[in-house]
């Protein structure tokens, strides 16, 4: 005898399975869900298939039938590697920290998040810290050892549950924990002058982060590429000091001041006494003069 209907219920659908007369069973094709089996109980989906004959009996089997159950468990698996965010240090920052923090997220809007792996300029970092976040996970690290100036790369590739590995995605920064170098030529400290108007030039440069910007006062100044500057600035009379900032891409600052003086009076001559008056002749006597400035 053979079944009259043979039927597949699955994810929600029931299919009509055709008998196939070369072999004797009964066929259906399946289009699998869209989301992976991951969530799921062994992360499989399970099934039912219910046989009946003409005589109205009905055999019903599924997923936890002892012997054909697991014959019933399919595995689905989606196709979408996971997405990388590097968040810290970001591409192409100037950072002063010779360990800095090291950030980022790894998201899989399907089976998950399974695992991710750091390198830093090529090796490993195996002590990472992880918070769960909406649709996989944040990780902070920091790296193994003190950086030294210059260039790092940090690498990060990501593997979600069902086995898609991503891109690597990367992230170059630059080190720079050494000020920038800054020599004023002119003026002197302690300049005295009549001239109410005074040229500060000088040089500045850094070995990781140029171009360095100059301040004076406060006021910006150009930078020639080869690092020479030259501004004016006017005097009031008396005391002045001049403030010379120079700063590097990463924030490192170093500062030069000058102390100049401006004195445009001319001394004050207040009184003039000849002692003894009269003189005797070859004799000698004492010129005192009183003089303000
Ligand atoms: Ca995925
Ligand atoms: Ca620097
Ligand atoms: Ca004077």
């Amino acid at each position: 005898m053979a079944a009259k209907t043979v039927q597949y219920i699955f994810n929600g659908a029931t299919y009509t399975l055709m008998k196939n007369e070369s072999t004797g069973k009964y066929e259906a094709t399946v289009t699998a869900p869209s989301e992976s089996s991951w969530a799921q109980t062994d992360h499989v989906l399970g099934g039912t298939v219910k046989a009946t004959d003409e005589a109205g009996n009905t055999t019903t089997v599924d997923q936890t039938h002892a012997t054909l159950g697991s014959s019933l468990k399919i595995r689905v698996k989606e196709k979408v590697a996971p997405v990388i965010s590097i968040t810290v240090p970001s591409s192409g920052a100037y950072i002063t920290n010779a360990t800095p923090s090291i950030e980022f997220t790894v998201t899989d809007s399907d089976s998950g998040v399974a695992s991710a792996k750091i390198t830093l300029d090529g090796t490993e970092i195996t002590s990472v810290n992880k918070t769960a976040v909406t649709g996989g996970y944040k990780y902070t690290c920091t790296p193994e050892a003190a950086l030294k100036d210059g260039a790092h790369t940090i690498s990060v590739i990501a593997t979600d549950n069902d086995g898609n590995t991503s891109e690597a995605k990367t992230s170059t920064f630059k080190l720079d924990t050494v000020p920038p170098t800054l020599s004023i030529t002119a003026p002197t400290d302690g300049l005295i002058t009549n001239k109410s108007t005074v040229t500060v030039t000088g040089k500045t440069d850094d070995v990781t982060s140029k171009p360095v910007t100059v301040t004076v006062n406060g006021t910006a100044v150009t930078v020639s590429t080869d690092g020479t500057f030259s501004k004016d600035v006017t005097l009031k009379e008396g005391s002045n000091t001049i403030t010379i900032i120079a700063k590097d891409k990463a924030g490192k600052t170093t500062t030069v001041t000058r102390t100049v003086t401006l004195d445009t009076a001319a001394p004050v001559i207040k009184s003039i006494t000849l002692t003894p008056n009269p003189v005797d002749c070859g004799k000698t006597f004492i010129i005192s003069v009183e003089v303000a400035d």
